[in-house]
């Protein structure tokens, strides 16, 4: 059969079995929306044709960061998405979010899916995550998120330990009651060359602009997603009133989104993560468009396994990645991984895997010594 012009028939997938998996963090992460101890993920694992495909559903175990949570993404992949895709017959990566759009938002869960279904169509061509997504380097800068804690003397501690590690930009969390003292205090104890910038999740409102406008005086590369998601104009209020510049991460749901912010002039610069817009085909096209309007993107980070790591630093290697991402090594939250660990180089860089698909391997005995659920679902 000719290689040339073949229309290959994508594998059919037979099997998806749904993994939950708690994974202890290392140290409690505080944010504004809460402490979180644990990961409690949800791994996509398909079987199609005898290759095998990973995702990983960034969801958390409550809806606190977002609407979704990992419960109600899984049970939106086993009544809806997998239905929609077995109904369809079978169908490549870039078709899965095709099949899945008439179903409304449940970015989280889709993106879970394509994933996996990414990972088996390039683990059978034989090419990697970092190929197809368009990486124009193999190793990404670092940065590493700090959360709130009880004391400035805990937080200067803990920056320094990141700092001695290699982490070539620190992101503090902030909230009402923890802004402006913690970055006075680590940026006079580090020094104006930290590149330093800080992330809300959304806990301030805009009659809090005369506030956060005191984060100006500390050169802050970015304060990201200071106002609720759903107040986009509000962004470009306040982007009017601060000379930090506004970076966007809950607010940017889908590439529409992402270009109407710009327009609005609410951001100047973007946290893409894949699973909060569907998928890494649609981070692709937010770094697209964002690149074509001369804003810089960053890759975020929602404490993802070696799977969903793995991917991540794939799309953190595209031209447009200008700032260091969440993009931490493994053993920033996790002393146990699934996969071999993203470990920190001395130049404050991870690696992008090389080898097909994602490139890394699961260790399953990794994954089921820490499975507290799992169900296998097959066309019928
Ligand atoms: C952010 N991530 O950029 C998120 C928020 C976040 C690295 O700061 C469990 C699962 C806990 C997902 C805590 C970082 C989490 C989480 C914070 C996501 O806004
Ligand atoms: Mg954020």
């Amino acid at each position: 059969m000719s290689t040339v012009e073949r229309v290959e028939t994508p594998p059919a997938v037979e099997a998806v079995e749904l993994i939950r998996i708690r994974m202890p963090l290392v140290a409690p992460f505080r944010t504004s929306f809460g402490t979180q101890t644990a990961r409690d993920a949800l791994l996509v694992h398909v079987l199609a044709g005898g290759v095998e495909g990973w995702g990983e559903c960034v969801a958390m175990e409550e809806p606190l960061y977002s609407s979704e949570y990992v419960d109600a993404a899984e049970h939106v992949i086993t009544a809806h998405l997998l239905p929609r895709l077995w109904r369809n017959g079978p169908t490549d990566a870039a078709g899965v979010a095709t099949v899945l759009e008439p179903v409304k938002g449940h970015r989280m869960a889709k993106a879970a899916l394509e994933m996996a279904w990414l990972d088996a169509e390039l683990r059978a061509q034989n090419r990697s995550f970092a190929q197809r997504l368009g990486a124009v380097t193999d190793r990404v800068r670092s940065g590493v998120s700090v959360g709130i804690m009880p004391d400035v003397d805990a937080l200067l501690d803990t920056v320094q330990g990141y700092l001695d590690q290699g982490y070539l930009r620190i992101k503090l969390k902030i909230e009402p009651g923890w802004d402006v003292e913690p970055v006075r205090a680590v940026r006079q104890r580090f020094g104006d060359d930290l590149l330093l910038q800080v992330d809300a999740n959304t806990a301030y409102t805009l009659a809090d602009a005369d506030h956060l406008a005191r984060l100006d005086e500390f050169g802050l590369l970015l304060i990201e997603q200071p106002l609720p998601e759903e107040e986009v104009l509000a962004h470009a209020k306040l982007a009017r009133r601060v000379r930090t510049p506004i970076c966007l991460d809950e607010s940017i749901v889908s590439a529409v989104v992402a270009a109407e912010a710009i327009e609005m002039g609410a951001c100047s610069i973007v946290n893409i993560k894949p699973g909060r817009v569907g998928g890494y085909l649609e981070a692709v096209r937010i770094h697209d468009l964002c690149r074509e309007r001369g804003v810089a993107v960053w890759c975020g980070g929602m404490l993802e396994t070696g799977i969903g790591r793995a991917a991540n630093v794939a799309l953190a290697a595209l031209p447009g990645f200008t700032l260091p991402g969440d993009t931490s090594a493994s053993d920033r939250y996790f002393a146990e991984d699934i996969t071999p660990p993203f470990v920190l180089g001395d130049d404050g860089c991870l690696a992008v895997p090389q080898g097909p698909g994602l490139g890394v391997d699961v260790l399953r005995d990794v994954v089921d010594s820490l499975a507290t659920a799992r169900q296998t679902v097959r066309p019928r």
